[in-house]
């Protein structure tokens, strides 16, 4: 399989910490938004929604959207839960994630972070402060309120794709000037999710520098 990504998404990031936390191998395709490679017609043609990260399956589909290829990736396995109420409860956090806590970390971490420009008005970046603020409230009272042996965000034993498509804009919240000293559960559930067997740092060939930097990491295979 292959996917099309770019270096700092956090969006694709999540595909290949999941393809790499199930032993999945993906073939990357890198492409730069700087450049226009997500303006051509030939990733307009694979790409309805002209975002990535997209999926090119090994029968030649291509699947649009981090949420649906979390769940085709999931297939099989315990990160899309059997039973129905875990179903539920991860569609949504699932949800939770698209509607509340992306966009504004997202942003945050773009002009904030990685100085996109045009540089926003002061008001955006409160309302984006505010309402990532409110986004990860909400997960560290999840959280705190999700004791082992069911201390995933969905209440579940074992984690789901909610939880890897929740944690890359966590992580890389510090980045949008949000401290994340004060959300112990978040913290912890942050190491969980890092001492998990497979998992991948968003530029893995310099682990740990990468959250926090604006730097371009030559990181592309
Ligand atoms: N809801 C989409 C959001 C994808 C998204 O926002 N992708 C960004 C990169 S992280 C993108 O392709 N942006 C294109 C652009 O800014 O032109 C998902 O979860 O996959």
């Amino acid at each position: 399989m292959k996917l099309y990504d770019t270096q700092r998404s956090g969006n694709a990031w999540k595909v290949r910490l999941f393809a790499s936390l199930r032993g999945i191998p993906l073939e990357r395709a890198t492409l730069s938004i700087d450049r226009g490679d997500l303006r051509t017609a030939e990733f307009r043609a694979l790409a309805p929604m002209r975002h990535v990260p997209i999926l090119e399956t090994d029968d030649g589909r291509h699947v649009s959207e981090s949420m649906a290829i979390l769940y085709l990736l999931a297939q099989g396995s315990d990160w899309w839960p059997a039973e129905l109420h875990e179903q539920v409860r991860t569609l949504t956090w699932l949800s939770f994630e698209q509607d509340r806590h992306m966009k504004p970390l997202a942003k945050l971490r773009l002009h904030r972070g990685l100085r996109s420009h045009p540089t926003p008005a002061d008001d955006e970046v409160q309302r984006w402060t505010r309402e990532a603020t409110e986004a990860l409230d909400c997960m560290e009272s999840q959280l705190a309120a999700s004791p082992a042996p069911r201390p995933w965000i969905a209440q579940t034993a074992h984690p789901t794709i909610a939880d890897i498509a929740l944690y890359p804009y966590t992580r890389m919240a510090p980045m949008g000037g949000i401290d994340l000293e004060g959300y112990p559960a978040i913290g912890d559930w942050l190491v969980r999710i890092e001492a998990l067997p497979g998992y991948q740092w968003l530029f893995p060939a310099t682990p740990n520098s990468n959250y926090f930097s604006n730097e371009i990491v030559q990181d592309t295979p």
